[in-house]
């Protein structure tokens, strides 16, 4: 299956469910008006139906690969597995459920401790290389709290449509990731001078994507990025050992980056003396040079867009509950519920609106796991009269950012984080 097609699938069978919310919004919202009309369809009873889909996923079969729960597989190879939103109910993502992704084509199946090891080699003194047992042993463990979010999260929501998996929002979740200091890691190999730039490669190959070029994933960041004195290499996820398709045996957390550095089965960290110019550090995972991301399709076209390589992940709230699905009587009280991040400092504050963004009200912060981590919220409703409401969360961080209504557009479908809504139709209680 090619991007375009996967494209064009989605499209239409979107549109298709727009149609079918809409009209089961409306259906529901006139009965007394259509009682009195000429018009002669039945109207469904409010309580009945689904309710409109948000498509707060994106769409495809529940499948569960090896280790996994049964994620929405929205590709098959490369692999894209969305995490529902179900799952996100709590700070912490489960790990069987946590979402999948990768660039390339041929994961490794399996992987020999006894042989494999992680290298540090390029410009160091001397090249080393450490075996899990070494790495659990002759390194002081730490534990970071962090969320992993693709760079494409929410792909699905840009207009004009990106090419690319058309995510949801669930290409994201939080773990506590345990493992070595990447820092120790250098020390033990001793960085030499003139090193700009520490490369990360695991052990998967192939093809990516039509028309991505690139047959092994290597990811960069700049030796002088204070980033890297937050990074470990992660043995643990949630105190269990990685799934396989999530990285076993380590992996790189970069807390507050984008996934696209994360790099799974790490087994190469190389110090580079040049720049990197490899396809998915050059060609890939860019952004206009602009702290939103954010250009016009004429820009682009005119060639007036400088990019450069993501990084950190602007501010965004989810709303978990309700959902689509929500049967809510007028005059009952009910819990709006989420989770918020930011890689740009803490969230500091959470907003919902329940009328369509008007006006906002804060909204009660949960405990804070630390600054990289989701920070749940929620928010105490009751809902005087019957109608249908549209709910809005907005989350402020503490350099200041807060969403807005904007919508983001980037020709890669990258660093969405517009203001999140949610459409919770009100039955009369009788
Ligand atoms: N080895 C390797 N690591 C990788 C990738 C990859 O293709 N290969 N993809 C990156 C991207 S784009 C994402 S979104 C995350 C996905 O991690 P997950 O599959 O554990 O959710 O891994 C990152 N690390
Ligand atoms: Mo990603």
């Amino acid at each position: 299956m090619n991007d375009d097609t996967d494209q064009h699938t989605h499209l239409s069978r979107r549109s298709a469910l727009a149609l079918l919310g809409g009209a089961g919004a409306t259906l529901a919202l006139s009965r007394s008006a259509l009682a009195q009309s000429s018009v002669t369809t039945t109207a469904a009873p409010i309580f009945s139906g689904p309710g409109p889909l948000t498509g707060w996923n994106g769409l495809g079969p529940l499948i569960a690969l090896p280790q996994k729960v049964p994620l929405i597989r929205l590709v098959d190879r490369p692999p894209l597995y969305e995490t529902p939103r179900s799952y996100f109910g709590s700070p912490f993502t489960p790990t069987a459920a946590f979402f999948i992704r990768s660039n390339l084509s041929i994961f490794p199946a399996s992987i020999d401790l006894s042989t494999w090891r992680l290298k540090v080699e390029g410009n160091v003194n001397n090249t080393v290389q450490f075996s899990l047992a070494q790495l659990l042993s002759e390194f002081e463990p730490v534990t970071v709290n962090a969320v992993m979010q693709c760079t494409g999260n929410s792909r699905s929501r840009f207009q004009p449509r990106r090419p690319g998996g058309q995510w949801g929002n669930g290409a994201m979740g939080c773990a506590a990731w345990t493992g070595v200091r990447l820092r120790d890691l250098l020390k033990k190999a001793g960085v030499k001078a003139g090193s700009v730039q520490v490369q990360f490669q695991g052990l998967d190959k192939g093809a990516g994507a039509p028309g991505s070029g690139g047959a092994e994933y290597k990811k960069s960041l700049n030796l002088d990025d204070p980033v890297l004195d937050r990074c470990i290499v992660a043995y643990a996820m949630n105190g269990q050992p990685l799934p396989l398709v999530n990285g076993f045996p380590v992996r790189l957390v970069v807390p507050g980056y984008f996934a696209t550095y994360w790099m799974k089965t790490l087994s190469f960290v190389r110090l580079l003396t040049e720049k990197d110019t490899n396809f998915w550090m050059a060609t890939a995972y860019l952004q206009p040079d602009n702290l939103k991301g954010t250009t016009t399709p004429q820009a682009v076209k005119d060639k007036t867009v400088k990019f450069r390589p993501v990084g950190s992940m602007p501010v965004r709230a989810f709303i978990v509950t309700p959902d689509e699905t929500v049967k809510a009587p007028a005059g009952l009280p009910m819990t709006v519920s989420g989770l918020a991040l930011s890689g740009r400092g803490a969230v500091t504050k959470v907003e919902v609106s329940t009328d369509s963004g008007k006006t906002w009200k804060d909204a009660t912060l949960g405990e804070d796991h630390g600054e990289y981590a989701f920070r749940s919220w929620s928010f105490a409703w009751t809902p005087k009269t019957a109608g249908s409401y549209s709910l809005a969360v907005r989350a402020t961080d503490a350099s200041g950012a807060v969403q807005t209504d904007e919508a983001i557009w980037n020709p890669s479908g990258y660093l969405w984080n517009t203001t999140e809504r949610q459409t919770v139709v009100v039955g009369s209680a009788g």
